[in-house]
């Protein structure tokens, strides 16, 4: 074969990247391995952000290629006028020729993506291209970036589009499989950028093992309604943020859908340039943070609810928010070990004045919404203090909260198990319930802790007075983990934490209290599903020798009508608390694990007594029975 200079100088080029793959994938491990797929994809999308396509399928083949398929306008097959080779040869071989000739604005480009196909075509053992343009189908193929079939017209087509082929170089990568799960998370998240743009993925390895399609209408609040999985979404309606602009000459873009979790603390914030998930975050995260803390908080001093209340934080503001920025810009630049950083700097006031503008809208529009993100933010902001009070409380008596510091609270009655997962601690509200709990329980696998209720009179009470009682300190004491930062999971000495209060408004309050205490002071213990409500009944029934008991009035006139059917009066006891119970009726009611009834308390529950709490401080409280309605919707029935 012979080689014009123009040809000879493209082969060293591709030689340089089989000398160095990592200088334009990344690594030969099998994330630079899914660069190879993530470069012509990404190819194949910016013809569809050309205007062009509408579809792109990727084939995962039996014999271990790879094919992306697109119905784009087709890689040009003309003489290039400058090489006088084919244009699609001169794009497989020539480095650098990235995917487009003409500049687009918005093209994938910099960082390790847009290094166009020809990368691609060095580093795999085999490339085939088709072509379908001007009504026929045109045919390359390389090897190891060599040409090793000239481009032949091999038949007729009706629409465009190209279809890549390749094979990784088991000489460069350390493994050549793809994972299917990689990729389709990367098509999942093309196409709820790309609205309207429908992409497949197809395994037909291990006997074809089956068929993905990936199209989403509705695009970034798709995206964030995915990312809340089955929680509840705070807004009704993602705010969505769409706005472009030009500075300095460049064309700017930023899109973005935002929501909250209702129950959730955690923050999902996913970023993206020019399509392209940038995983480190960024300039463009930075301005869409800075944008969100600045407009919410001069709203909430000036309109929100409960105004001069705390100063709210960025942090108390992004509690359970999940977001989706995506920006595009001409030639952006990318940071990082892993190039998933945005470093243009132009992006940061862009986005920071963007969002900024359209939040300050959407809070004038939508006060109701607004009064809602308010409002979570202002819970985070007091847990945070509680949080900090506790922490210089611990600080000073570090032998009562310290969770390494020796002793058990005195009045722990503890169990014999030294294996935390089958332990249960019952914090006992009351001495006399206290008293016959201890002697009901099962003393291997069940501890008590009796809690003087009285100390815990919740009304008017503060959360670090709460924190300085002795009796919440043999509790944290008791569980052994720690509070707040020095949370400590691995200390963890029961799994079960079980609140056992009377079932009148009393026992509501101090289980109000003491959810409250545990969402913001042990929220892992919540969110681990580690604590429990026991459900004491109200009613014993009694004839002869059936005994029976329920839980409420409706559960009572159910028993009266059903099991006690027939002659005979029924006795009838109420139990006005824990305290008139003995310890067999406790054991069978509320302890035993083959009978009683346990309430596992997810977050979304102590989060209401959160907000509960902050009603109830000095107020009186809400009667016993709607406390307890409103909470067991809350709380999963474990036992039953
Ligand atoms: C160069 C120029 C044009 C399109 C493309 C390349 C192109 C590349 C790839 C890679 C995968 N799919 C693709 N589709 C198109 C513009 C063609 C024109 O102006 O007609």
């Amino acid at each position: 074969m012979v080689y014009d200079a123009g040809s000879i100088s493209v082969l060293e080029g591709l030689q340089a990247v089989r000398r160095r793959p990592g200088m334009y994938i990344g690594s030969t491990d099998a994330r630079g391995l899914h660069h190879l797929v993530w470069e012509v994809v990404d190819n194949a999308v910016d013809e569809h952000l050309a205007g062009h396509g509408d579809h792109i399928r990727v084939v995962l083949r039996a014999d271990g290629g790879v094919e992306v398929a697109d119905n784009g306008r087709g890689i040009p097959v003309d003489p290039h006028p400058k090489e006088k080779r084919p244009a699609v040869e001169v794009v497989l071989t020539k480095l650098h020729a990235g995917g487009k000739f003409d500049q687009q604005a918005y093209a994938v480009s910099g960082g390790l993506h847009g290094v166009g196909i020809s990368v691609v075509n060095a580093l795999s053992v085999r490339t085939e291209v088709e072509v379908a343009r001007d009504r026929a189908v045109h045919r390359i193929a390389f090897a190891r970036g060599k040409r090793v079939e000239p481009l032949t017209r091999t038949g007729r087509a009706k629409g465009t589009g190209t279809t890549v082929r390749f094979w990784p170089d088991p000489e460069v990568f350390d493994a050549t499989r793809f994972d299917r799960d990689t990729i389709a998370a990367r098509l999942r998240e093309t196409a709820l950028l790309n609205p309207g743009l429908r992409m497949d993925l197809v395994d037909d390895r291990d006997g074809g093992a089956g068929e993905e399609t990936f199209l989403f209408r509705r695009g970034l609040a798709d995206f964030v309604g995915l990312l809340l999985g089955d929680e509840e979404p705070l807004l009704a309606r993602p705010l969505l943020v769409s706005r472009r602009a030009e500075v300095d000459g460049r064309a700017l873009a930023v899109d973005a859908a935002i929501n909250w979790s209702a129950p959730g603390y955690g923050e999902r914030v996913a970023s993206f340039v020019n399509v392209i998930r940038t995983t480190d975050g960024g300039t463009h995260e930075e301005g869409f943070r800075a944008a969100l803390t600045a407009r919410v908080n001069r709203w909430a001093r000036t309109d929100g609810p409960k105004r001069g209340d705390v100063e709210l934080t960025g942090d108390d503001l992004r509690e359970g928010l999940v977001a989706v920025v995506s920006v595009k810009m001409p030639d952006p630049q990318f940071e990082g070990q892993t190039k998933g950083k945005l470093g243009s700097a132009v992006m940061r006031k862009f986005v920071m004045e963007q969002v900024g503008d359209a939040l300050a809208e959407w809070l004038e529009d939508d006060p109701a919404s607004a009064r809602k993100v308010v409002r979570k933010a202002q819970l985070a902001a007091r847990a945070r203090q509680a949080a900090t009070a506790a922490r210089e409380l611990a600080r000073g008596r570090k032998t009562l909260l310290d969770p390494a510091s020796a002793g058990l609270p005195g009045k722990l009655a503890e169990c014999s198990s030294r294996n935390p997962e089958e332990c249960e601690l019952f914090v006992v509200e009351g001495d006399s319930a206290g008293g016959s709990s201890k002697m009901a329980r099962d003393r291997h696998t069940q501890a008590v802790l009796p809690l003087r209720g009285k100390v815990l009179n919740v009304e008017k009470a503060q959360l670090r007075r709460v924190l300085a009682n002795s009796e919440i300190q043999a509790l944290v004491k008791a569980i052994g983990t720690g509070i707040g930062d020095d949370f400590d999971y691995s200390r963890l000495r029961y799994h079960r934490v079980c609140l056992m209060a009377d079932a009148d408004v009393d026992g509501g309050h101090i289980t109000t209290l003491l959810l409250t205490f545990f969402y913001r002071l042990m929220p892992k213990l919540v969110d681990g599903g580690h604590l429990y409500l026991t459900q004491p009944p109200l009613y014993q029934l009694r004839r002869g020798k059936v005994t029976a008991y329920a839980m409420d009035d409706g559960e009572r006139d159910r028993l009266v009508k059903r099991t006690f059917r027939g002659s005979g009066a029924v006795d009838i006891s109420r139990f006005k608390g824990l305290g008139e119970m003995d310890p067999l009726q406790l054991w069978e009611t509320t302890m035993d694990p083959q009978r009683r009834t346990l309430l596992r308390v997810t977050v979304a529950a102590a989060e209401r007594a959160d907000a509960t709490f902050s009603l109830l401080m000095g107020e009186s409280a809400a009667d016993r029975r709607e406390w307890i309605e409103a909470n067991a919707r809350y709380a999963a029935n474990i036992d039953a």
